[in-house]
Protein backbone atom coordinates (compact mmCIF):
# COMPACT_ATOMS: atom_id res chain seq x y z
CA UNK A 1 0.00 0.00 0.00
CA UNK A 2 2.36 2.76 1.12
CA UNK A 3 6.55 2.69 0.78
CA UNK A 4 8.20 0.82 3.98
CA UNK A 5 9.52 2.55 7.07
CA UNK A 6 13.09 3.24 6.60
CA UNK A 7 13.97 2.40 10.34
CA UNK A 8 12.46 1.50 13.60
CA UNK A 9 12.34 3.38 17.38
CA UNK A 10 14.72 5.90 15.69
CA UNK A 11 12.29 7.84 13.62
CA UNK A 12 11.15 11.04 15.50
CA UNK A 13 7.31 10.48 16.86
CA UNK A 14 5.89 13.61 14.92
CA UNK A 15 7.53 11.95 11.69
CA UNK A 16 6.34 8.32 12.47
CA UNK A 17 2.95 9.33 13.38
CA UNK A 18 1.67 10.92 10.35
CA UNK A 19 3.65 8.32 8.32
CA UNK A 20 1.89 5.55 9.63
CA UNK A 21 -1.52 7.41 9.87
CA UNK A 22 -0.90 7.81 6.58
CA UNK A 23 -0.39 4.31 5.47
CA UNK A 24 -3.14 2.85 7.68
CA UNK A 25 -5.93 5.03 6.26
CA UNK A 26 -4.39 3.99 2.84
CA UNK A 27 -4.67 0.59 3.75
CA UNK A 28 -8.10 0.69 5.39
CA UNK A 29 -9.64 2.61 1.95
CA UNK A 30 -8.13 -0.61 0.38
CA UNK A 31 -9.39 -3.65 2.10
CA UNK A 32 -12.84 -1.91 2.87
CA UNK A 33 -14.94 -3.29 -0.03
CA UNK A 34 -15.18 -0.62 -2.53
CA UNK A 35 -18.22 1.37 -2.85
CA UNK A 36 -18.84 -0.05 -6.29
CA UNK A 37 -19.12 -3.49 -5.00
CA UNK A 38 -22.75 -4.47 -4.41
CA UNK A 39 -24.37 -3.78 -2.10
CA UNK A 40 -23.29 -0.31 -2.88
CA UNK A 41 -25.30 1.40 -0.10
CA UNK A 42 -24.32 -1.02 2.76
CA UNK A 43 -21.00 -0.49 1.42
CA UNK A 44 -20.83 3.63 1.44
CA UNK A 45 -22.24 3.20 4.81
CA UNK A 46 -19.02 0.77 6.43
CA UNK A 47 -16.77 3.84 4.71
CA UNK A 48 -18.49 6.35 6.01
CA UNK A 49 -17.68 4.60 9.40
CA UNK A 50 -14.24 3.51 9.33
CA UNK A 51 -12.75 6.10 6.79
CA UNK A 52 -11.28 9.58 7.45
CA UNK A 53 -11.59 10.21 11.26
CA UNK A 54 -10.74 8.97 15.00
CA UNK A 55 -7.53 9.23 16.38
CA UNK A 56 -6.13 5.81 14.97
CA UNK A 57 -4.98 4.64 18.38
CA UNK A 58 -5.23 1.23 17.87
CA UNK A 59 -3.18 1.18 14.52
CA UNK A 60 -0.59 3.26 15.98
CA UNK A 61 -0.04 1.24 18.93
CA UNK A 62 -0.21 -2.04 16.50
CA UNK A 63 2.32 -0.55 14.28
CA UNK A 64 4.85 0.90 17.38
CA UNK A 65 4.34 -2.58 18.92
CA UNK A 66 5.57 -4.52 15.73
CA UNK A 67 8.57 -2.45 15.36
CA UNK A 68 10.11 -4.31 18.24
CA UNK A 69 10.14 -7.38 16.66
CA UNK A 70 10.92 -5.97 13.41
CA UNK A 71 7.73 -6.96 11.95
CA UNK A 72 6.37 -6.94 7.96
CA UNK A 73 4.61 -3.31 7.94
CA UNK A 74 2.23 -4.80 5.42
CA UNK A 75 1.44 -7.35 7.68
CA UNK A 76 1.56 -4.23 10.81
CA UNK A 77 -1.16 -2.30 8.06
CA UNK A 78 -3.57 -5.56 7.58
CA UNK A 79 -3.67 -6.30 11.21
CA UNK A 80 -4.08 -2.31 12.58
CA UNK A 81 -6.36 -1.89 9.79
CA UNK A 82 -8.74 -4.84 11.07
CA UNK A 83 -8.41 -3.76 14.07
CA UNK A 84 -9.54 -0.29 13.22
CA UNK A 85 -12.33 -2.47 11.64
CA UNK A 86 -13.69 -3.63 15.12
CA UNK A 87 -13.41 -0.61 16.82
CA UNK A 88 -15.52 1.11 14.05
CA UNK A 89 -18.17 -1.18 14.58
CA UNK A 90 -18.38 -0.91 18.07
CA UNK A 91 -18.64 2.59 17.91
CA UNK A 92 -21.51 2.02 15.28
CA UNK A 93 -23.70 -0.29 17.64
CA UNK A 94 -22.82 1.64 20.53
CA UNK A 95 -24.35 4.71 19.19
CA UNK A 96 -27.27 3.15 18.27
CA UNK A 97 -30.42 4.92 20.39
CA UNK A 98 -30.70 0.91 21.93
CA UNK A 99 -27.16 1.50 23.46
CA UNK A 100 -26.38 5.05 24.00
CA UNK A 101 -28.44 6.87 21.36
CA UNK A 102 -25.72 9.72 19.87
CA UNK A 103 -26.02 11.70 16.91
CA UNK A 104 -22.28 13.07 16.57
CA UNK A 105 -19.30 10.53 16.14
CA UNK A 106 -15.95 12.11 15.22
CA UNK A 107 -17.65 15.44 14.20
CA UNK A 108 -20.12 13.55 12.08
CA UNK A 109 -23.81 12.59 12.21
CA UNK A 110 -23.67 8.84 13.41
CA UNK A 111 -24.53 6.30 11.20
CA UNK A 112 -27.91 5.23 12.09
CA UNK A 113 -28.28 9.10 11.97
CA UNK A 114 -27.28 9.70 8.41
CA UNK A 115 -28.10 5.87 7.06
CA UNK A 116 -30.62 4.64 9.06
CA UNK A 117 -31.06 1.80 12.23
CA UNK A 118 -30.94 -0.89 10.35
CA UNK A 119 -28.45 0.22 8.02
CA UNK A 120 -25.98 0.90 11.25
CA UNK A 121 -26.74 -2.59 12.38
CA UNK A 122 -25.57 -4.29 9.04
CA UNK A 123 -23.02 -1.82 8.81
CA UNK A 124 -21.41 -3.04 12.43
CA UNK A 125 -22.14 -6.80 11.16
CA UNK A 126 -20.09 -5.82 8.01
CA UNK A 127 -17.35 -4.42 9.55
CA UNK A 128 -16.26 -7.02 12.19
CA UNK A 129 -17.02 -10.11 9.92
CA UNK A 130 -14.72 -7.82 7.55
CA UNK A 131 -11.95 -7.36 10.00
CA UNK A 132 -11.49 -11.32 10.05
CA UNK A 133 -11.60 -11.82 6.36
CA UNK A 134 -8.32 -9.21 6.04
CA UNK A 135 -6.86 -11.19 8.64
CA UNK A 136 -7.56 -14.09 6.44
CA UNK A 137 -6.00 -12.92 3.49
CA UNK A 138 -2.83 -11.48 4.99
CA UNK A 139 0.76 -12.87 3.77
CA UNK A 140 2.01 -13.73 7.06
CA UNK A 141 2.38 -17.47 7.97
CA UNK A 142 -0.39 -19.56 9.17
CA UNK A 143 0.89 -19.25 12.95
CA UNK A 144 1.35 -15.88 12.39
CA UNK A 145 -2.59 -15.43 11.36
CA UNK A 146 -3.74 -17.69 13.81
CA UNK A 147 -2.58 -15.80 16.77
CA UNK A 148 -4.02 -12.67 14.83
CA UNK A 149 -7.09 -14.44 14.75
CA UNK A 150 -7.61 -15.58 18.12
CA UNK A 151 -5.94 -12.34 20.04
CA UNK A 152 -8.67 -10.36 18.02
CA UNK A 153 -11.93 -12.44 18.42
CA UNK A 154 -11.05 -13.04 21.92
CA UNK A 155 -10.32 -9.46 22.60
CA UNK A 156 -14.03 -8.52 20.28
CA UNK A 157 -15.75 -11.21 22.80
CA UNK A 158 -18.61 -11.20 25.45
CA UNK A 159 -14.85 -12.17 27.37
CA UNK A 160 -13.56 -8.72 26.22
CA UNK A 161 -15.45 -5.38 24.56
CA UNK A 162 -18.68 -7.09 24.21
CA UNK A 163 -18.84 -8.29 27.77
CA UNK A 164 -17.48 -5.01 28.98
CA UNK A 165 -20.50 -2.96 27.29
CA UNK A 166 -23.14 -5.62 28.61
CA UNK A 167 -21.83 -4.64 31.91
CA UNK A 168 -21.84 -1.52 31.10
CA UNK A 169 -25.12 -1.43 29.86
CA UNK A 170 -26.05 -3.04 33.18
CA UNK A 171 -24.58 -0.26 35.70
CA UNK A 172 -26.73 2.28 34.38
CA UNK A 173 -27.76 4.22 37.61
CA UNK A 174 -25.85 1.59 39.71
CA UNK A 175 -22.54 3.40 42.01
CA UNK A 176 -20.22 0.18 41.07
CA UNK A 177 -17.22 -0.27 43.20
CA UNK A 178 -13.69 0.95 41.79
CA UNK A 179 -12.66 -2.52 41.43
CA UNK A 180 -16.03 -3.27 39.01
CA UNK A 181 -15.81 0.05 37.02
CA UNK A 182 -12.15 -0.86 36.58
CA UNK A 183 -13.18 -4.12 35.25
CA UNK A 184 -15.75 -3.05 33.07
CA UNK A 185 -12.99 -0.97 31.20
CA UNK A 186 -10.65 -3.32 30.99
CA UNK A 187 -13.10 -5.57 29.14
CA UNK A 188 -14.66 -2.61 27.30
CA UNK A 189 -11.99 -0.54 26.05
CA UNK A 190 -8.84 -2.35 27.55
CA UNK A 191 -9.83 -5.52 25.49
CA UNK A 192 -9.12 -4.01 22.21
CA UNK A 193 -5.94 -1.91 23.23
CA UNK A 194 -4.81 -4.90 24.37
CA UNK A 195 -5.18 -6.75 21.15
CA UNK A 196 -3.49 -4.14 19.30
CA UNK A 197 -0.22 -4.08 21.45
CA UNK A 198 -0.11 -8.16 20.87
CA UNK A 199 -1.26 -8.09 17.60
CA UNK A 200 1.63 -6.25 16.50
CA UNK A 201 4.20 -8.59 18.42
CA UNK A 202 2.53 -11.41 16.27
CA UNK A 203 3.17 -9.91 13.64
CA UNK A 204 7.06 -10.72 14.05
CA UNK A 205 8.43 -14.09 12.55
CA UNK A 206 8.81 -15.61 16.06
CA UNK A 207 6.01 -16.36 18.77
CA UNK A 208 6.62 -13.72 21.52
CA UNK A 209 9.56 -13.78 23.84
CA UNK A 210 8.12 -14.07 27.43
CA UNK A 211 9.78 -10.65 28.66
CA UNK A 212 8.74 -8.44 25.46
CA UNK A 213 5.50 -10.32 26.42
CA UNK A 214 5.26 -9.38 29.75
CA UNK A 215 6.43 -5.83 29.44
CA UNK A 216 3.62 -5.04 26.71
CA UNK A 217 0.64 -6.76 28.96
CA UNK A 218 1.91 -4.42 31.93
CA UNK A 219 2.19 -1.60 29.18
CA UNK A 220 -1.37 -2.09 27.92
CA UNK A 221 -3.25 -2.41 31.13
CA UNK A 222 -1.57 0.86 32.37
CA UNK A 223 -2.01 2.53 29.19
CA UNK A 224 -5.95 1.34 28.30
CA UNK A 225 -6.62 2.18 32.20
CA UNK A 226 -5.20 5.58 31.08
CA UNK A 227 -7.54 5.76 28.28
CA UNK A 228 -10.67 5.60 30.05
CA UNK A 229 -9.69 7.77 33.02
CA UNK A 230 -8.63 10.45 30.42
CA UNK A 231 -11.58 9.94 28.05
CA UNK A 232 -14.21 10.58 31.54
CA UNK A 233 -12.21 13.66 32.09
CA UNK A 234 -12.61 14.78 28.97
CA UNK A 235 -16.26 14.28 29.04
CA UNK A 236 -16.61 16.82 32.01
CA UNK A 237 -14.17 19.14 30.74
CA UNK A 238 -14.31 19.36 26.90
CA UNK A 239 -16.57 20.84 24.45
CA UNK A 240 -18.93 19.36 21.85
CA UNK A 241 -16.91 20.70 18.74
CA UNK A 242 -13.61 19.67 20.28
CA UNK A 243 -14.77 15.88 21.58
CA UNK A 244 -17.06 15.65 18.09
CA UNK A 245 -19.32 14.16 19.91
CA UNK A 246 -21.52 14.97 22.53
CA UNK A 247 -20.54 16.06 26.35
CA UNK A 248 -21.18 14.96 29.71
CA UNK A 249 -23.31 12.07 28.53
CA UNK A 250 -22.72 9.54 30.67
CA UNK A 251 -23.30 11.72 33.64
CA UNK A 252 -26.84 12.32 32.22
CA UNK A 253 -26.81 9.02 31.58
CA UNK A 254 -26.26 8.54 35.21
CA UNK A 255 -23.28 6.39 34.36
CA UNK A 256 -20.37 6.21 36.41
CA UNK A 257 -17.39 7.35 35.71
CA UNK A 258 -13.91 7.93 37.08
CA UNK A 259 -14.72 11.67 37.43
CA UNK A 260 -17.89 10.84 39.23
CA UNK A 261 -16.16 8.33 41.69
CA UNK A 262 -12.89 10.14 42.42
CA UNK A 263 -13.32 13.79 41.82
CA UNK A 264 -11.85 15.42 38.63
CA UNK A 265 -8.18 16.66 40.47
CA UNK A 266 -8.16 13.36 41.45
CA UNK A 267 -9.35 11.53 38.42
CA UNK A 268 -6.32 13.67 36.19
CA UNK A 269 -3.71 12.62 39.18
CA UNK A 270 -4.86 8.80 38.33
CA UNK A 271 -4.20 9.49 34.40
CA UNK A 272 -0.98 11.00 35.10
CA UNK A 273 0.30 8.31 37.16
CA UNK A 274 -1.29 5.61 34.87
CA UNK A 275 0.81 7.29 32.30
CA UNK A 276 3.98 7.18 34.22
CA UNK A 277 3.43 2.88 35.39
CA UNK A 278 3.05 2.66 31.65
CA UNK A 279 5.90 4.39 30.68
CA UNK A 280 7.80 2.39 33.67
CA UNK A 281 6.58 -1.06 31.56
CA UNK A 282 9.08 -0.20 28.90
CA UNK A 283 11.85 0.42 30.77
CA UNK A 284 13.42 -3.06 29.82
CA UNK A 285 12.99 -2.85 26.20
CA UNK A 286 14.95 0.30 26.05
CA UNK A 287 15.40 3.08 23.32
CA UNK A 288 13.41 0.43 20.80
CA UNK A 289 10.00 1.64 22.70
CA UNK A 290 10.11 5.07 22.08
CA UNK A 291 7.21 5.00 19.82
CA UNK A 292 5.28 2.86 22.46
CA UNK A 293 6.33 5.29 24.94
CA UNK A 294 4.93 8.54 22.83
CA UNK A 295 1.33 6.92 22.33
CA UNK A 296 1.11 6.80 25.89
CA UNK A 297 2.22 10.30 26.22
CA UNK A 298 -0.67 10.99 23.72
CA UNK A 299 -3.11 9.47 25.84
CA UNK A 300 -2.30 11.08 28.65
CA UNK A 301 -2.32 14.29 27.66
CA UNK A 302 -4.75 13.92 24.88
CA UNK A 303 -7.28 16.53 24.33
CA UNK A 304 -10.43 14.94 22.27
C1 LIG B 1 -21.53 -2.07 21.07
C2 LIG B 1 -20.30 -4.24 20.70
C3 LIG B 1 -20.33 -2.91 21.27
C4 LIG B 1 -19.28 -2.48 21.92
C5 LIG B 1 -19.14 -1.10 22.35
C6 LIG B 1 -15.86 0.24 22.96
C7 LIG B 1 -17.31 0.29 23.10
C8 LIG B 1 -17.99 -1.00 23.27
C9 LIG B 1 -18.02 1.41 23.03
C10 LIG B 1 -17.41 2.71 22.86
C11 LIG B 1 -18.11 3.68 23.72
C12 LIG B 1 -17.22 4.72 24.17
C13 LIG B 1 -17.41 6.05 23.54
C14 LIG B 1 -16.31 4.44 25.10
C15 LIG B 1 -15.37 5.42 25.61
C16 LIG B 1 -13.98 5.10 25.21
C17 LIG B 1 -13.86 4.97 23.75
C18 LIG B 1 -13.73 3.60 23.20
C19 LIG B 1 -13.83 6.05 23.02
C20 LIG B 1 -13.66 6.02 21.56
O1 LIG B 1 -12.38 5.62 21.24
P1 LIG B 1 -11.34 6.63 20.59
O2 LIG B 1 -11.29 7.90 21.41
O3 LIG B 1 -12.11 6.94 19.23
O4 LIG B 1 -10.05 5.94 20.34
P2 LIG B 1 -11.56 7.44 17.83
O5 LIG B 1 -12.73 8.17 17.23
O6 LIG B 1 -10.37 8.33 18.07
O7 LIG B 1 -11.20 6.20 17.06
Amino acid sequence: FWPDPPTTGAEPLQAWMPRILQRVECALGALLPSVEVFPCALHEAMRYATLGGGKRLRALLCHAAGELVDADPRLLDGAASAIEMIHAYSLVHDDLPAMDNDLLRRGQPTVHVRYGEATAILVGDGLQAQAFVVIGELSGSAEQKLALLHELAHASSSLGMVGGQAIDLASVGLSLPREELERMHRMKTGALLRAAVLMGAHCGVSPIEPGLHHALDDYQRALGLAFQVVDDVLDVTTDAATLGKTPGKDAQDHKPTYVSLLGLDAARALAGQLGERARDALAPLGARAAHLHGLADMVVHRVY
